[in-house]
């Protein structure tokens, strides 16, 4: 990364608001980044300032080998404390988010929260398998009671016990995690060992530090992560492809627009629902509006574009630009990669932005505080406030108005169901399609955009470069959001510019190259796409040795290294894109890469470059095809086996079959 060069945005939209906010003195983080040259010294991990001897800063020439903190802590101690503390805190935003989505599945089946109800009975029923909890003939929501309450377990659990789906893990995986002693026990008690762990004078081995971490992000990966994206389709619906746009043209002038920001769903669906209801339309037609657009932003945006196919603006650099085209009459934000910036900003513009979370604040910022025991009348409350607004919306802002379409919504159910509809739904195709080298390999493209880098860039870049070499892609959080901006997530997209192979694929079933699964937490979709993968054989009979790898490449969050090393402990290898957190020390480089891949087949790489990033992802991918037998990959020439049963195909099964409920 250029870190004192002012860099914009892929995205030609976002770069003409950019440029707009220049000629208006407005600033944005891209300007700010510009001006902020990262601390060379914290930037690497050789900075230390747990406590007030310190901050100590380990520099030097020699100083992995020379240099000591005032209490004699090395710079290897030093900089896996600071990776520590990283997994910790991404753990723990992802996992507090699950935390409330349990807790609102226990309001709903006690009838406490009674806007809501039960939208995916068979997702219920699947879980409580996963759980062991009788659900056959049973009330539904006794049944979800019970699922919610040992959900809820995994978060506290005290004494013996580990993480329940870790079980849904292949079970080799499940070994070697058992072999290195990293099967997390609960969340919470996991997350708090880190902190504890990396307090001055406790854990100063570099390894036994980062096993810790690794266990804390599988509490996350296989834990809060797994529990919100499963509670979430319980309560919300398990996605399935939809249609929306996304980019800043989703405003509508004539329309109120009311943006969804932040990572917590169910405030945000309440909103969708209310925006429907007539009294408010009439409300928002009696100040001179056509209607009542809701938009999102960030991962809520996912959310709801995954289920509802509401459009989204984009990933988490869209935030102040959204503002600035003067078309947001309201924005709601509740926890996670909110900037803070965006508070005064909006006092340029017409627009409320609107805290919603007990846990999040901010200055400038007007507050209306979310409680699921009265869900709707509060989203009620917002959607009329961002009406009230809408005739004081001015002619100020850059009206930019571009939109690409998209299709988004595959779950690992849909992915499933589209391998063999209703009643034969497995991965076997897809297994097959990767023996046969149609398919060269799958990357999970993930994380978020970042404005040190050309943002939305490196997405674009790999994506592009990974489907012509026959890759599918997999894509969540901002990731997906910068796809989705470049008009990527299409079925046109497989025809213009994948690989040979993969587009025979794609077009058979009528799927984009980069299929959208969703937010940040829904990471977890590919932990258990994978499992299924090994489960259905005739590749690694384990996560590790898959042809498959996880890139980042424009990460910038805790979150996004938590996700990193719950995939890395899986077993996939994951390549970080910009510099490496844990830099300063060769021996903790050491550890994450060659080590970790010894004992878990992932590692978590950092590269710049992205080139080399394709480069290495391509390489991993090549490796596990010969260390599996599978045929060399060569573009153009793949066995002649069946490709994924396509449309014709699939009606003609369920035709045939009896009726069954659902896409599961
Ligand atoms: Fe310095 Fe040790 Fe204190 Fe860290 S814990 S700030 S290295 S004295
Ligand atoms: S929102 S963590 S900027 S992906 Fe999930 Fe985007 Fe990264 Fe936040």
């Amino acid at each position: 990364m250029e870190k004192d060069k002012k860099q914009t945005s892929a995205n030609p939209s976002a770069a003409k608001i950019i440029q707009w906010a220049e000629t208006q003195q407005l600033e944005t983080c891209f300007d700010r980044a510009a001006k902020i040259k990262p601390c060379p010294i914290g930037e690497t991990g050789a900075c230390c300032k747990v406590c007030h001897m310190g901050p100590c800063r380990l520099v030097g020439k020699n100083a992995e080998e020379e240099a000591r903190g005032v209490c004699g802590a090395t710079l290897s101690t030093v900089a896996a404390r600071n990776l520590l503390r990283m997994i910790a805190a991404g753990s723990a935003a992802h996992s507090d988010h699950a935390r409330d989505m349990a807790l609102t599945l226990l309001a709903v089946a006690k009838g406490e929260a009674k806007d809501m109800k039960i939208t995916d009975v068979k997702k219920l029923y699947r879980v409580a398998g996963y759980l062991n909890i009788e659900f056959e003939g049973r009330p539904v929501n006794d049944v979800a009671v019970d699922v919610a309450t040992k959900l809820l377990d995994d978060f506290g659990r005290q004494r013996s016990g580990t993480v329940n789906y870790l079980q849904r893990a292949p079970k080799k995986t499940r070994e070697r995690w058992e072999k290195w002693g990293i099967m997390p026990r609960s969340i919470d008690r996991e997350v708090v060992e880190c902190m504890h762990r990396t307090a001055i004078g406790v854990d100063h081995d570099p390894d036994h530090l980062l096993l810790h971490g690794l266990r804390t992000s599988l509490a996350d990966g296989w834990g809060g992560s797994m529990i919100s994206t499963d509670i979430t389709d319980i309560l919300f619906g398990t996605p399935m492809p939809v249609k929306a746009e996304a980019s800043f043209g989703i405003f509508k002038e004539d329309e109120v627009n009311l943006v969804v920001h932040g990572h917590e769903p169910t405030l945000a669906e309440m909103i969708v629902e209310a925006s429907s209801e007539k009294e408010l339309l009439d409300y928002a037609v009696s100040k001179g509006a056509k209607g009542i657009n809701i938009g999102g932003m960030c991962c809520t945006a996912n959310e709801v574009l995954m289920r509802h196919g509401i459009p989204t603006a984009g990933g988490f650099t869209n935030q102040e630009l959204g503002i600035m085209t003067g078309l947001i009459d309201a924005i709601t934000v509740d926890v996670q990669c909110i900037m803070p910036a965006i508070a005064d900003l909006s006092k340029k513009f017409h627009t409320h932005v609107i805290t919603t979370s007990p846990k999040a604040k901010m200055q400038g910022a007007m507050h209306i505080e979310y409680d699921e025991h009265n869900a709707k009348d509060i989203a009620r409350k917002i959607v009329r406030t961002a009406i009230d607004n809408f005739p004081n919306r001015k002619k100020e802002g850059s009206h930019v108005t571009d939109k690409a379409p998209l299709i988004a919504g595959f779950s690992h159910e849909y992915i499933e169901y589209m391998q063999g509809g209703r009643f034969r739904g497995s991965f076997r195709p897809l297994n097959d399609a990767i023996i046969a080298g149609r398919i060269r390999g799958v990357v999970g493209l993930a994380g978020c955009d970042n404005p040190r880098v050309p943002s939305t860039g490196l997405h674009r870049y790999l994506a592009t470069e990974l489907i012509k070499q026959d890759v599918l892609v997999v894509s969540t959080g901002c990731g997906s959001a910068a796809c989705a901006s470049a008009g990527y997530l299409t079925p046109e997209n497989a025809l213009e510019n994948a690989g040979p192979g993969l587009k025979e694929v794609c077009e058979a079933i009528g799927i984009p190259p980069i299929l959208h699964m969703g937010s940040c937490v829904d990471n977890s979709r590919i932990l258990t796409v994978a499992s299924a993968m090994a489960a259905e054989g005739g590749l690694s009979d384990e996560i590790g040795g898959m042809p498959a790898v996880g890139i980042a490449p424009e990460w910038m969050s805790e979150k996004a290294i938590a996700i990193g090393c719950y995939f890395a402990a899986s077993g996939f290898p994951v390549i970080f894109g910009g510099s490496s957190p844990v830099s300063a020390s060769k021996e903790v480089t050491k550890l994450m890469t060659e080590v970790w891949f010894e004992r878990f087949k992932g590692a978590l790489h950092f590269e710049p470059d992205p080139e080399k990033v394709l480069a290495m992802a391509l390489e991993y991918i090549d490796n596990a095809r010969e260390a599996l037998k599978l045929r060399k990959y060569e573009r153009g020439k793949f066995s002649t086996e069946k490709v994924l049963m396509d449309m014709a195909a699939r009606r003609e099964l369920e035709k045939a079959a009896k009726p069954h409920m659902g896409i599961y």
